[in-house]
């Protein structure tokens, strides 16, 4: 697929990692749930959220803009790591990038598990294991990149329902753990994938 040219629609050059977003840091949606349209390795949060495959050790799209923005420390850290499974996450240092930490989650390639009946179970899975690996390293703010929905072929509209319903579901099940996550974003890059968003985040996360 073609590489999108990166719109400036809602594009930040910086989010701050702070519980209050700096002017301009869209809030769109909430105190705690924003969507961004931009290249996520800019971000200067607490962890942004990798889309991975099993061996950890880089490919294209999302995961080879993380790790040509991180430089070859991140390789050589993600070497050590051995793999990681479809459905689960990992998490690394960020090294070059803005950011603190990076989580490398391994989204299920669409066609062979919804032929098995587990698209949903481990696209869902990704988003609440990456939830608990921030948490568990005191991350205040998590940027998600559209998991599955390049390459593995996820459709938009139904990965960005499970994705909002995830976070959602993670932050209603234990409310003091809920309260350490400050900031959850949505970081788009394409249209089609920004779109879903905004067609399902008020579903979920009705504005105040
Ligand atoms: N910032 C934010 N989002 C991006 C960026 C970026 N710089 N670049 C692409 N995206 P994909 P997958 C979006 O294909 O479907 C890799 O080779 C993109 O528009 O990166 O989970 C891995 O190594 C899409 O919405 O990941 C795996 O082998 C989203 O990121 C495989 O691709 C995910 O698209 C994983 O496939």
């Amino acid at each position: 697929p073609q590489i999108p040219t990166l719109t400036t629609l809602y594009h930040l050059n910086q989010l701050s990692p702070s519980p209050t977003p700096h002017p301009g840091a869209t809030s769109r949606y909430n105190d705690k749930i924003s969507l961004i349209r931009t290249d996520i390795t800019r971000l200067a949060v607490d962890s942004i959220v990798n889309a991975a495959n099993t061996s950890l050790l880089g490919g294209g799209g999302v995961d080879g803009a993380i790790h040509r923005a991180a430089g070859p420390q991140l390789l050589e850290e993600c070497r050590g790591l051995n793999g990681c499974d479809t459905g689960n996450a990992k998490i690394t240092d960020a090294h070059q990038l803005p950011s603190r930490k990076v989580i490398h989650a391994v989204g299920p390639v669409y066609h062979i598990q919804k032929a098995k009946g587990k698209h949903t179970s481990l696209l869902q899975s990704c988003y609440t294991q990456s939830l608990d690996l921030a948490s568990q390293h005191d991350c205040k703010s998590i940027a998600f990149s559209a998991l599955s929905t390049g390459v593995y072929g996820y459709p938009s509209d139904e990965a960005a329902e499970v994705a909002i319903a995830a976070v959602k579901g993670w932050l209603e099940a234990d409310e003091e753990r809920a309260g350490t996550m400050e900031r959850i974003i949505f970081c788009s890059f394409m249209e089609k994938d920004e779109r879903a968003y905004e067609r399902h985040i008020p579903q979920f996360f009705p504005p105040a």
